[in-house]
């Protein structure tokens, strides 16, 4: 009998080490998100975090809570745990240098998704790759749509005021949205942005300057929001002056999710600039393929669409692709 429980306890033992063992040779991933502002970053939040933990790896998490010191301190903590990679997307493109340059110099291999960090350094070997949107084709996507549905309407040759709700000031989205917006609308001057203010992607602070903006602006013609949260937040802000969003003041947004779909469908909204949010799988083929040895380009945009009330607007620069009907998708959107 002692010597079945003698043998019994030892492969117990054999059983937990080997288990042990197997843990230690479990990747670990750690994952600096920048917060919670958005519908957006919760999905993207939730669909990487699902991924790598799906990929049966450990997954080290860290909310920014949208302060860049605190990335700072989250990859540095990644440093000292001696993580195997980073995923991590940066809350404004500049004041990375310092501490990519110290992940860089620990031999941690960086997987960048959503917002780019620019860096001052010599060549793009500090990163692995980066997949994320297209920033300023986002912008001139929006910019087309709205000369388009005017011009379909025989309206493009009116006097068309513009208010636009920016992003976070500096962040990769925000620059990219504008810059592109810009450039589109100037080939057509009767379409002017005559103001322009930082929303912060966050509803609550679109509808507070949308409110302010409607009592200064004499003239608004049609509101750009740089995402649908903060279209969102304007068109209550509309609606407190009496106003008919969709109607009396043409919204155009940003991102596709899916409580802007159904604004389009109840007619108080117009468009949405399509931006995925979902990069889990991306992040697993990249780190998966890293591991046999593979590499992969620098920059990966997905395929977006943009969605409108009607159909059929085109908006890309070759007039190739038109937007499909939001009521003909809203019940698909995940998020
Ligand atoms: C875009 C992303 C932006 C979204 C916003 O890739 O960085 O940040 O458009 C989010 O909704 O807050």
């Amino acid at each position: 009998m002692k010597k079945l429980i003698a043998v019994m306890l030892a492969l117990v033992l054999v059983l937990a080490l080997g288990a042990t063992a197997l843990a230690a040779d479990t990747l670990t991933v750690a994952f600096s998100q920048i917060g919670q502002e958005s519908d957006w970053r919760t999905a993207n939040t939730d669909d990487v975090k699902n991924a790598i933990e799906g990929a049966g790896w450990n997954l080290v998490y860290d909310d920014a809570q949208q302060k860049q010191e605190n990335q700072v301190k989250a990859l540095r903590n990644f440093i000292t745990q001696g993580v195997d990679y980073i995923v991590f997307t940066a809350i404004v493109t500049t004041g990375w240098d310092e501490v990519l340059a110290e992940v860089k110099e620990a031999g941690i291999p960086l997987v960048l998704i959503d917002r780019f960090p620019q860096t001052g350094f010599a060549d793009d070997s500090w990163y692995t790759t980066y997949f994320g949107g297209d920033f300023p084709e986002e912008g001139a996507r929006a910019a087309r749509w709205i000369v388009n549905y005017y011009n379909s309407l025989g309206r493009g040759s009116e006097e068309v005021n513009i208010v636009r709700l920016e992003g976070t000031t500096g962040a990769d989205a925000q620059v990219g949205r504008s810059k592109g917006f810009d450039e589109e609308i100037a080939k057509t001057p009767n379409f002017k942005v005559v103001a322009s203010q930082t929303g912060n992607f966050t509803g609550a602070e679109g509808q507070a300057v949308m409110e302010s903006l409607l009592k200064s602006v004499e003239k608004i013609d049609v509101l750009w929001a740089e995402n649908d949260n903060m279209a969102l937040g304007a068109i209550e802000a509309i609606k407190a002056a009496g106003l008919q969003p969709g109607k009396d003041i043409i919204i155009v947004g940003c991102d596709a999710i899916k409580l802007a779909f159904e604004a389009i469908v109840k007619g108080e909204m117009n468009c949405t600039v399509e931006c995925t949010p979902l990069m889990g799988s991306r992040v697993v083929e990249v780190i998966t393929g890293l591991e046999a040895g593979e590499t992969f380009d620098k920059v990966v945009h997905p395929v977006e669409y943009v969605y409108d009330s009607m159909g059929g607007i085109p908006y890309t620069a070759d007039g190739a692709a038109l937007t499909l009907k939001a009521e003909d998708h809203v019940s698909e959107r995940l998020y």
